[in-house]
């Protein structure tokens, strides 16, 4: 039976913000939770991933889960090994305790962000391309994947891995015309992840059929996402006020882009 049910961790988040918007379209009951409340939603659970007992009551009788929350920019080591790295732990261990059958897990690119981006006539980058994490973000993100697959593995517990390039509103930079996915994109790529069947675990990217795309949508597709949308119109503006991706700039010749070249933030 296709899920009904989802809790949704992060629901505060930017992304979580849109897709609570977007998702009861698609006959989704969301069960919200996050660390801080949430306005004009008094139901949401106010809840810390590093709480295993909150944890199991939040995912107590759901369908599935959708795993947003977490810290989503670089920072320390001790906060994204409290937040991403334990925290995602504990969410899977109160899953399998629970017999929660399927996570949706918000990977990122920054998890390969490491990857040249394709230029000229250079293939898409596939979804097997070894990972290469530009930051301890996209560490902790090729960790969650590592950690579902052997939930998969051991367990039985399905999770589809999304990693997700850029979903806001509108893309602002030329290096999202490439790895955008917009809002109502995202919503039918994380229904897709929900209701396809036998995912085992599956890893994916999230984005729109972006006319600059630099990496390779068949798993996501497999799982019956059809990408309505494109950053191309936006193109224009945005290349007038910024200039193409520069060649030999470290920060334009990776996937994960100023990720890349950004400095640490100590204590690393
Ligand atoms: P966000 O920072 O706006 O939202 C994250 C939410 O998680 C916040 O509301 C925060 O309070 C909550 N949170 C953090 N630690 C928590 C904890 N210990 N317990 C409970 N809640 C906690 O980030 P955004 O942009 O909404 O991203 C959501 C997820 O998607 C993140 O995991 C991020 O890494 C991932 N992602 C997002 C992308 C995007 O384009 N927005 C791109 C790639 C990945
Ligand atoms: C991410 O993983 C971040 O969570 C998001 O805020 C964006 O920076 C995005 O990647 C991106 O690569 O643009």
């Amino acid at each position: 039976p296709a899920p009904r049910t989802v809790l949704l961790t992060g629901a505060a988040g930017g992304l979580a913000t849109l897709m609570r918007g977007l998702l009861p379209r698609y006959g989704y009951e969301l069960r919200l939770l996050d660390l801080r409340p949430i306005e004009g939603e008094p139901d949401a659970i106010t809840a810390d991933l590093a709480d295993r007992e909150a944890l199991r009551v939040a995912v107590r009788g759901v369908d599935a889960i959708m795993h947003l929350a977490g810290i989503s920019l670089e920072s320390t080591f001790e906060k994204i090994l409290k937040e991403n790295i334990k925290g995602t732990y504990n969410l899977y261990e109160a899953a399998r305790e629970e017999g929660v059958r399927r996570i949706v897990f918000a990977s990122s690119n920054h998890a390969v962000g490491f990857t040249p981006r394709p230029q000229g006539d250079d293939p898409l980058i596939p979804i097997d391309t070894p990972r290469r994490p530009d930051t301890l973000y996209g560490l902790s993100k090729s960790f969650g994947e590592d950690l579902a697959q052997l939930y998969w593995d051991k367990h039985g517990l399905e999770t589809v891995s999304v990693r997700i390039g850029s979903c806001f509103p509108e893309p602002t930079s030329v290096r999202m015309l490439s790895v955008w996915m917009s809002p109502e994109d995202g919503a039918r790529l994380f229904h897709a992840a929900l209701t396809a069947e036998r995912v085992g675990h599956t890893v994916v990217y999230g984005s729109s059929a972006n006319t600059r795309l630099w990496w390779d949508l068949t798993t996501a597709r497999a799982l019956g996402y059809e990408p309505q949308d494109d950053s191309e119109p936006y193109a224009e503006k945005l290349v007038a006020a910024q200039g193409e991706l520069e060649q030999g700039n470290p920060a334009h010749a990776h996937l994960g882009g100023h990720f890349v070249t950004d400095p640490p933030i100590w204590p690393y």
